[in-house]
Parts: C-alpha cells; structure tokens; sequence
C-alpha cells in the first residue's frame, strides 16, 4: 500500500501564486481577510508550525504566538482545481486509488517489491513537484492504516517504507490515538480496558476487544500486530459522486436547467444504488457562457438514500442561485459526504 498526503496543502497551493509569501510563516483561514480575527486557521506552513501554529486554531491566538503571520482567506474552489490535477496524475497509473480527502489518497501497489515500490514513490514525488509544483509524503508499507502511518512519521516531504518486520517495532509505544480510525470514543474504551499503547492492544483478546470496539476490533488486533490487512476500496469510499452536461444552447429558461437536472439527478442516483452509499450533502454547480461559475451546496440533517431528496434539494439551489441575466452554458450535480450503508470504516 502506497499512502500520499500533501505538505500543507492549502498554504502551498497560495505559495504557487504566491511566490513573495515562500520561506515566511503563512497561515489560511476561514475568514475574509477584513474579519480574519473571527476565524480560525486551516493549516499553516511549517515556518509557522515551529511557533506552535496549528489547525483549528483561532486566528487571534495564532497571532500571539507569531506577530509577523502572514494571512490568507481561503479559496477552497482554487485548491479542489489543484487536487484535481493530482488526482488525475494519481488515477493515471491504471491503479486502484481511494482518495481520503482533498489531498491524500491510498493508492494499491499490489505486485510491487519494495524496491519498485520505492521507485514508484520517487517518480510520484518528482511528477506532482515538476508538473504541479507541489510536495507530497509518501509512506509505504502493508494495509492503509500502517502506510498512512508511517507517511505521518516522514512528514514534511518525504519518502519512507516501513518493511514487513519493521511494523511491530515501528508500532511499539506509539499511542493508541495514533491509529488511523481511533476517535475520543474508541480511544476512551481501550483506555477503560487499560490499553494506551499500540503494543498492548495485540495481548487482549479479540473477541474482548470486538466487545468494546465493534467491527474495528478485529482490525485494531491485526494493525496492532504487524498484520494490517485493509484494501484500497475505490468506488464505494469516493469522495462525491457527480455529473454534469452542456446544455444543449446556452440558456436563460430556468426550465432547461431543471429539465436536465431531473437527467443528472437520475443518473447520480443511479450510482448511489450501486455503490450502496448514503450521502448526506447535495450540490449543484452552474457554469455561464462567461466561463465563469459558481457552486452551491447543502448539508442534510441526516444521511440519506432518497432521489427526490437530490431532486428537491438540487432543485432549490438552482431556483435560488438564478440569474436570468447570465445564460447558463452547463450544470452539475453531487451528493457528497458519503458513508457506506455497511462495512468498510474510514481512516481519515
Ligand atoms: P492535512 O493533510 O491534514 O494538512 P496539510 O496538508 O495542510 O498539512 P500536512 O499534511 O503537511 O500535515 O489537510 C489537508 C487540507 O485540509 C489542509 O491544507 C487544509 C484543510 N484542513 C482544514 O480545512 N481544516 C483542518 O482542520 C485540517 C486538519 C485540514
Ligand atoms: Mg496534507
């Protein structure tokens, strides 16, 4: 298993228009820049980190801890544009990739020695620095959960593979919460069964474990002994699933938009039955015929598998987002945030 994260993704996607910010502390936040004190930061470079700087953090306290931070608003629609490209390197290999987020992926190495995987790795890192001009991690080693792992440990800019027999070494007094998956609640139950440390976990018994932690205890026993057998799962983990179409003529008829959204609704709907997955985001995007283009989106209450869910919502955020003075050349519309109906847990 070969696991990327990119260096500080959304600061270095800034350093690449950017170029007077590079070697100073950066950070990106929620907020516009005139109320940049109410946010709270996204992620820093690593100059600012060595003050301490983190994400999640608010802006104010940033600020004490560094004076000279340099601020930007972020720009999320300009940092998907970046993953894309990525992306479509990654996906280029003819491998099966599952991307985690808009910036890491697991990608599946299968029939790989160590010493071609580590080739690959390298080309990975000197493709997405030459053709996108960005740095990644890379850590390589058995299952995701330990690659992600150990592309942690390499972090910034790294290239490591952790072999077979390094696992359990590796592992030996890290804390539980450094496995991938483990959030407050897993971790408070391992900690009330007396396990803090990664080691530990491998000496209780599974079944006591599968008590206390559900489906994740088999797997939690495997990772904790050298054994992690997780599988890049392409389809059903992706991010989003989507669709979008020219209109036939540019238009100004809210009617065609619906008229063709009820068709991207169909067929996005089609995919949520077959990868069986529920979402709980809906978006749609408009592009004019000025090339330019917004897009809007809706969290739900509650996951959900309904089309006229889609439908309803899609529907909405077209009417509202209207303008009849700029004709509309093509639309799109996603379900996102996605969770398996049963099964597979995700890392990140
Ligand atoms: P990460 O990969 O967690 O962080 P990073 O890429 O900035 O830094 P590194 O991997 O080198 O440690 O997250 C990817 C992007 O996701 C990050 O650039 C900004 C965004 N993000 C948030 O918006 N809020 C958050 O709390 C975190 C952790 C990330
Ligand atoms: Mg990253």
């Amino acid at each position: 298993m070969l696991y990327i994260d990119m260096d500080s993704f959304f600061a270095s996607c800034e350093l690449l228009r950017h170029k007077e910010y590079i070697g100073k502390p950066l950070v990106i936040g929620t907020s516009e820049e005139k109320d940049k004190d109410r946010g709270v930061v996204q992620t820093c470079t690593y100059e600012a980190r060595k003050f301490g700087i983190k994400s999640g953090m608010p802006i104010v306290q940033a600020y004490k801890l560094c004076k000279e931070l340099v601020y930007i608003a972020s720009d999320e629609k300009y940092y998907e544009d970046v993953s894309e490209r990525i992306f479509a390197l990654l996906r280029g290999y003819g491998r099966q990739v599952e991307q985690y987020s808009i910036d890491e992926a697991a990608i599946d190495i299968e029939g790989l020695d160590y010493n071609n995987a580590l080739s690959m790795g390298k080309e990975l890192k000197g493709r997405i620095a030459e053709e996108v001009g960005l740095k990644c991690t890379i850590g390589i080693s058995h299952g995701k959960y330990i690659a992600k792992m150990v592309c942690e440990s390499a972090k910034p800019d790294g290239l490591k593979l952790l072999k077979k027999e390094e696992i359990v070494p590796f592992l030996a007094g890290k804390a539980i919460e450094e496995i991938p998956g483990v959030g407050p609640k897993t971790a408070s139950k391992l900690h009330s069964m007396g396990i803090d440390t990664i080691d530990k976990i491998g000496s209780v018994d599974v079944q006591l474990l599968a008590k206390a932690t559900g489906s994740f205890g088999a797997e939690l026993h495997n990772i904790a002994v050298g054994d992690d057998r997780s599988k890049v799962v392409e389809s059903s983990e992706a991010l989003s699933i989507s669709r979008e179409r020219t209109l036939e003529k540019n238009t100004t008829n809210i009617s065609d938009v619906y008229a063709m959204a009820d068709k991207l609704v169909e067929e996005v709907y089609g995919d949520v039955k077959k990868k069986n997955v529920l979402f709980k985001g809906v978006g749609v995007k408009i592009k004019y015929d000025d090339f330019t283009y917004v897009t809007r989106s809706t969290l739900l209450k509650n996951y959900s598998q309904s089309k006229e869910q889609i439908a309803s919502v899609a529907k909405k955020l077209f009417e509202k987002n209207f303008d009849a003075k700029k004709p509309i050349r093509k639309i799109g519309v996603k379900v996102y945030s996605l969770s398996k109906v049963s099964g597979q847990r995700r890392l990140a």
